[in-house]
């Protein structure tokens, strides 16, 4: 094969980690396995495909390096995902800086997340992409690989006026981590589901229903594949769905089946606290479910019911109790995720920890994050304003525009800065620096990545920036 005749796919980079720029979070490998089913399908026609994640680096720097690989310049199209608002300036940079060195190469980019669902936003925001493509885009991806004359006739993408949404793919993308030089150091995603059913109204997918799950044989295949690929069952595959639910018959079926090939590969998934009965997290747990990401938000009645979480704060608040339970009492890591939320003041804040501390032994660690709103929201400007009414405000308006995403003063004694702070004293409280290791560990620190070296990196960094607490200091 000659030179030029690569399909590179980028990942955006972060120029700045969301939760400040601390080495810690420097090192988190985020696999955007969206991109990668993209790849996959690319490659799978034939092209010669690879796909690289920008991860922190510097977007310029980034750029040189591909071409010392002679994947740039290319005659196809560079595919640009951002994965999140947070990459916008990388993305910003790396479009700008390709296009004075290469003009010819045209750069197609896509993100749901972050793009959806204003072209004209898109197009003021990074102007040096040839063509932003909507939604999802198994369906079309080859399609893009013509020339630039035919994307015209490609739906929804701001070169066509046809903006309806594509059809979800009739089977969810298996991935070929081989298309990227380092996956030994990331470890693997498998998608689960598409789609959600709740229709929140603030959500991209608020349109897209549950769709069919994988199946348990899928899944086993799958999982065989990557031991494979891997050469090694020390895997720890993350079963991604933005609202995973598996049926009583899938789980069930799923546990015959692991037994019975005798796997041992342990796995995590994230879910609602009232969604699974606690006789599913029993038989998950027995093949292999190891870590489990808790949606919890909140302990305090009266923030559920102003997110919308739940109208029954107290069978919810049962419920998640039983979950933790079931989570202790089968060997399953419950990582607990705390949302601080508008209208929040110390009283609930008082109260969420009040019923964490009574769960302390069912708890491996919190996460705990500041409520950020997002442009791409469905409606920004009425959640916006829904937020005022429950008494918080934007930090600032501009950067909603110019970012992607804003943060929030919660109420009016307790702005940004203070529920930051809080975030980390909460995530302290029931975290220490082996949890916080070990969580990370499993899921996005670098697969080869040791305790002695974190261990190291923390030990330079001042004790009141760190989300979790050094019981050996
Ligand atoms: C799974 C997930 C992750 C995974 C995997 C991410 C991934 N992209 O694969 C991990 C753990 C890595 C992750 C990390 C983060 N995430 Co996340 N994540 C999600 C989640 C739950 C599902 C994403 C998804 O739908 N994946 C499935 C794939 C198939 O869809 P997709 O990625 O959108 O890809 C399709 C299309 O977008 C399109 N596409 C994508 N790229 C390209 C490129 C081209 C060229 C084309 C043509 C098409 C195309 O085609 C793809 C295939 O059909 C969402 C949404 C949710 N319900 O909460 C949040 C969400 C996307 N994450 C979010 C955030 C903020 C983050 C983090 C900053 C951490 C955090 N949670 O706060 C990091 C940052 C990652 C980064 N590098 O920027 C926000 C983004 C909001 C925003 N507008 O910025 C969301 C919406 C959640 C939320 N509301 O807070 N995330």
């Amino acid at each position: 094969m000659g030179g030029r005749d690569w399909v590179l796919f980028v990942s955006a980079g972060i120029t700045e980690p969301k939760k400040g720029n601390s080495p810690l979070n420097r090192l988190n490998l985020y696999l955007n396995y969206g991109l990668l089913g993209l790849a996959t399908l690319t490659e799978s026609r034939g092209y010669r495909v690879k796909v690289v994640h920008g991860r922190f680096s510097d977007p310029v720097d980034f750029l040189s390096k591909m071409e010392q690989l002679g994947i740039i310049p290319t005659r196809h199209p560079i595919m640009l995902s951002l994965p999140s608002s947070f990459c916008l300036e990388w993305a910003h940079i790396f479009s700008r800086t390709l296009k004075e060195r290469f003009p010819d190469v045209p750069i197609i980019a896509g993100g749901r997340w972050v793009l959806d669902p204003d072209p004209a936003w898109a197009q003021r925001r990074l102007p040096d992409v040839d063509l932003f493509v909507y939604g999802t885009a198994e369906g079309r991806i080859l399609s893009l690989l013509d020339a630039p004359e035919s994307w015209s006739g490609v739906r929804s993408c701001s070169a066509s006026l046809d903006h309806t949404p594509e059809a979800a793919p009739i089977q969810l993308p298996n991935l070929n981590y081989a298309l990227m030089d380092d996956y030994q150091e990331y470890h693997p995603s498998l998608e689960m589901s598409r789609g959600c059913g709740f229709s929140c109204s603030f959500c991209v997918e608020r349109n897209v229903k549950l769709q069919a799950i994988r199946s348990p044989a899928s899944t086993i295949r799958e999982l065989r594949r990557y031991m494979h690929r891997y050469g090694s069952d020390s895997i720890h595959p993350y079963f991604e769905a933005s609202y995973f639910r598996p049926s009583r018959g899938w789980v069930r079926e799923f546990k015959e089946k692991y037994r019975s090939d005798g796997l041992s590969v342990n796995w995590r998934c994230e879910t609602r606290v009232d969604s699974w009965s606690v006789s599913d997290i029993s038989d998950l747990a027995a093949c292999g479910l190891k870590v489990i990401d808790l949606g919890f938000e909140s302990g305090s009645p009266m923030q559920l019911m102003a997110m919308g979480k739940t109208r029954n704060p107290t069978r919810y608040l049962e419920r998640a109790n039983e979950v933790l339970h079931a989570c202790r009492d089968n060997g399953i890591w419950a990582k607990v995720n705390v949302l601080l939320y508008a209208g929040e003041t110390e009283n609930t804040i008082a109260e969420t920890m009040d019923w964490l501390d009574a769960r302390r032994d069912c708890i491996k660690g919190v996460s705990a994050t500041p409520l950020i709103v997002y442009r791409s929201s469905n409606n920004v400007s009425s959640y916006v304003s829904e937020l005022s009414d429950a008494g918080a405000s934007l930090v600032d308006g501009k950067r909603l525009e110019q970012d992607g995403y804003s943060f929030v003063h919660l109420s009016s004694n307790f702005p940004y800065e203070r529920a930051a702070e809080m975030t980390r004293e909460i995530s302290r409280r029931y975290m220490s620096d082996r949890d916080y290791f070990d969580l990370k560990k499993f899921s996005y620190y670098p697969r080869s990545f040791s305790w002695e070296a974190f261990d190291a990196i923390v030990d330079s960094r001042p004790l009141n920036e760190l989300p979790f607490s050094r019981p050996g200091s």
